[in-house]
């Protein structure tokens, strides 16, 4: 009796972690597919990926020891290039649009990582229970503050004479500014979208944080009459530049 014990015991432990790597590679595969459909266009390297994850959710198991190791390998890899392409969104709770979707999926990727080591490890079905509850409540934490913050922050006041940018669709609009400097002391940009942006003119030495669905003034002042390169400076934003022309 106290070995049966000892084996359902056991495999209750093995059950838990391999959950919590599952629950982490669904939850890779729903932010993927959300932000596919949110962003309009097809992300080839994002979709392969959500694909292995949603294949693993079926082929890893206790007893393949082997597929066990490469998913967890392959879970790890991909933290690399989400904290590359989500350190901005991540470092900015004013931007809830996007710091939220990149805290769900830096959890998700953590929890199939610690799934994995935890089931080949074979760690105790406490701790993974206790793991799955401090993410939950990291994120919930975290998207209540991010809310309140971006709900909160203000937006810069436009003056008259300003000319206006938008950042709208991971573009400026318009892609060509004009600016004439006997008229106009500065720049109005309105982020039309929920993610953050900066807007950068890196030969004039500006860059402008702009959180999700606020607006920011940038004050010009003396600036040469030329053409400047706008650009936005976010990883993964690099098809975000326009020109600013300078006349007057
Ligand atoms: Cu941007």
């Amino acid at each position: 009796m106290p070995l049966q014990t000892a084996e359902s015991s056991e495999t209750r432990t093995e059950r838990t972690w391999l959950t919590l790597a599952r629950i982490g590679a669904a939850g890779f595969v729903v932010w993927a597919v959300a932000l596919q459909l949110g962003s309009g266009f097809f992300d080839p390297i994002l979709i392969t990926l959500a694909a292995i994850y949603a294949v693993s959710l079926v082929f890893v198991d206790s007893e393949h020891r082997g597929r066990l190791i490469a998913f967890t390998v392959f879970a790890a890899l991909t933290m690399v290039p989400n904290l590359v392409f989500g350190s901005s969104d991540f470092s900015h709770l004013d931007s809830a649009g996007s710091f939220i979707p990149q805290l769900f999926v830096t959890l998700a990727i953590a929890l199939a990582v610690a799934g994995g080591v935890g089931e080949l490890r074979g760690w105790s079905a406490t701790t993974a229970r206790t793991s799955l509850n401090r993410a939950v409540t990291v994120f919930v934490v975290g998207l209540s503050v991010s809310l309140v913050v971006s709900v909160t922050a203000p937006s810069d006041r436009p003056l008259a004479d300003d000319v206006t940018v938008d950042a709208e669709g991971f573009a400026w609009a318009p892609g060509v500014v004009e600016y004439d400097a006997s008229t106009a002391s500065g720049l109005w940009i309105d982020n039309r979208d929920f993610a953050h942006h900066t807007l950068a003119v890196p030969d004039l030495g500006i860059e402008i944080q702009l959180p999700a669905s606020k607006s920011r003034r940038i004050d010009l002042g003396e600036v040469e009459p030329g053409e400047y390169q706008i650009v936005c400076t976010i990883p993964g934003h690099e098809s975000m530049t326009g020109t600013l022309e300078v006349t007057g």
